[in-house]
């Protein structure tokens, strides 16, 4: 297969001394997990959301559909809960990247912490679009403990078993504003950390220029929810893209450059045969075995 070829150069570029991986994620790396991501046809959250009767499917991340309704964003946040799911082997190979020494930063759109579980550093990932650590009441901002949102999804959830789900949302105790947690939602702000962090090491790549041994993975994302998506398009031209993705998407599709790398098929199977390929097969398997 054509992407089996491909993937020895990718090889060839992380076997570098001194190099630095920088991936920018979406929620494709986390389907093997048993995630749906939101746009594959069948089985993406939102074909899923239909049966929520939602007026339009990304209903369920605006904040003032979620004020009148928050039934669909509790029924996906119960989904996607974290610590439910484990690791996928691209989430694992993320790790080994950074035992090895070669992880610089890890840029993601997912909300589910399977980076983190996978044991990669908080100072080298940056949740794009929020997780679920933190929570606060959308009206008057108070902050509460993850815990207590966590606490009322279970009573939501053994509820809905009863069909008696209705009024159980979380509300604040000082203005009864309901409680959300820091997922990004359309409309609100990224993150500062993350526009930031990005103006630091986009910076440095164009400052090293032809010097810098840096590759950008780009994996498991349409790349059709800004800002995120033009990160891609944003690094400096020196340094090689890679698309790990089952169809070929944003940037790459629409301005390629000839250095990119485009591995068309799921992110696991990169993960598995880039392993091979650099002889860490043995400290993968180890690591699947912890998680
Ligand atoms: P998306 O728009 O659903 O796109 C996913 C992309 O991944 C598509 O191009 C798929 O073809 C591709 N894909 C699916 N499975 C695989 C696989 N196994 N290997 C390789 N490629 C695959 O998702 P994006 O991340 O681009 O969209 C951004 C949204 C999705 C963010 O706001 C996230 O918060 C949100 N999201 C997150 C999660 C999660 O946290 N796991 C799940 C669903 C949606």
């Amino acid at each position: 297969m054509a992407w089996e070829k491909e993937i020895a150069k990718l090889a060839e570029l992380v076997r570098r001394d001194n190099c630095n991986v920088v991936v920018m994620a979406g929620a494709g790396i986390s389907t093997a997990c048993g995630i749906p991501d939101f746009r594959s046809p069948g089985t993406g959250l939102y074909h899923n959301l239909a049966k929520l009767k939602l007026p339009y499917a990304e209903a369920v991340f605006d904040v003032d559909f979620f004020r009148e309704n928050p039934k669909p964003f509790y029924t996906l946040a119960s989904e996607l809960y974290p610590g439910k799911f484990a690791p996928s082997k691209f989430h694992l190979l993320l790790k080994l990247l950074q035992d090895k020494g070669k992880l610089k930063r890890v840029y993601t759109q997912n909300i589910d912490t399977l980076e983190r579980q996978a044991g990669v550093e908080a100072d080298k990932v940056i949740e794009a679009h929020g997780s679920f650590a933190e929570n606060h009441c959308i009206d008057c901002g108070k902050v509460f403990e993850m815990n207590v949102f966590k606490k009322k999804l279970e009573e939501y959830n053994a509820a809905a078993k009863n069909a008696q789900n209705d009024d159980l949302w979380t509300r604040c105790d000082e203005c009864e504003g309901l409680i959300k947690p820091r997922i990004v939602f359309f409309g609100e702000n990224l993150p500062k950390r993350f526009f930031d962090t990005w103006d630091d090491d986009s910076e440095e790549l164009t400052k090293l220029g032809k010097k810098s041994n840096t590759v950008v993975i780009v994996a498991g994302t349409s790349l059709t929810v800004y800002p995120f998506a033009m990160l891609p398009e944003e690094v400096d031209k020196h340094t090689p893209r890679v698309l790990v993705n089952r169809e070929c998407v944003g940037d790459f599709k629409a301005n390629p450059r000839d250095s990119d790398i485009v591995l068309e098929t799921s992110a696991d199977d990169v993960a598995q045969k880039l392993v091979e390929e650099l002889g860490w097969e043995e400290e993968l398997q180890t690591l699947m075995t912890e998680h």
